[in-house]
């Protein structure tokens, strides 16, 4: 199963992933984590990406698709993969469809988890009272917010009338989103 997973942040494309991963056995490719393993190391890749992560603005393509690149070449990923936070604009949406032309294979399907602003908002105060994270914070949240209806509806928007969309609920308890996802692509049974 290769799946790209979307969604507004803190929409739960982590946190489904996360599940959905031991469910499909296959590895869940995060950006985000993938980014902020960089800052975590000190990483020159890191410190440029840690203010703009923080800020709420997302990373340059160029060093995203080199990321992804490089765990593309990764053999695990043969068998399947979870794309979680990747694509985030249209340049992304094109540079990963050549990269998977490169790689023989198309995914399976692209879901979006729906959830409107209003719960997105409070879920991820939550989150920045529980772990702290940056770009958590209510001004980040505003802005990654914008950020994505500016940026990432369009990649939407691009699946949708490219018949390659599945819209899911995402609001709900955690168990409740994860099964209609497997229910949305077919995969109730492992
Ligand atoms: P991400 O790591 O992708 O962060 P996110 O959008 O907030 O989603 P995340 O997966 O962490 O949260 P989730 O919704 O699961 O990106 C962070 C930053 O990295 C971006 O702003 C950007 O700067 C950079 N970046 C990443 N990818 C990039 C790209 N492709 N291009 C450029 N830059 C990129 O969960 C949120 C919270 O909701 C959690 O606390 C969770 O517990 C809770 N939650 C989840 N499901 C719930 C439910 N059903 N009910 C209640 N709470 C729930």
């Amino acid at each position: 199963m290769r799946l790209v997973l979307l969604g507004a942040p803190g929409s739960g494309k982590g946190t489904q992933a996360a599940r959905l991963k031991d469910h499909l056995q296959v590895p869940h490719i995060s950006t985000g984590d993938l980014l902020r393993a960089e800052v975590a190391a000190g990483t020159p890749l890191g410190l440029e990406a840690k203010t703009i992560m923080a800020r709420g603005d997302l990373v340059s393509d160029e060093i995203l698709l080199g990321m992804l690149e490089d765990r593309f070449s990764r053999e695990d990923t043969q068998s399947g993969f979870i794309l979680d936070g990747y694509p985030r604009n249209l340049a992304q949406a094109a540079a990963l469809d050549a990269l998977l032309k490169k790689l023989g294979v198309q995914f399976d399907a692209a879901v979006q988890l729906e959830v409107d602003n209003e719960q997105i908002i409070e879920r991820l105060a939550g989150r920045a009272q529980a772990e702290g994270r940056a770009d958590d914070s209510p001004e980040s949240v505003r802005h990654r917010l914008n950020v994505y209806d500016q940026q990432t509806a369009p990649v939407i928007a691009f699946y949708r009338e490219h018949d390659q969309l599945t819209v899911v609920d995402g609001v709900g308890s955690l168990d409740e989103v994860f099964a209609r996802i497997v229910k949305a692509i077919g995969r109730e049974q492992a």
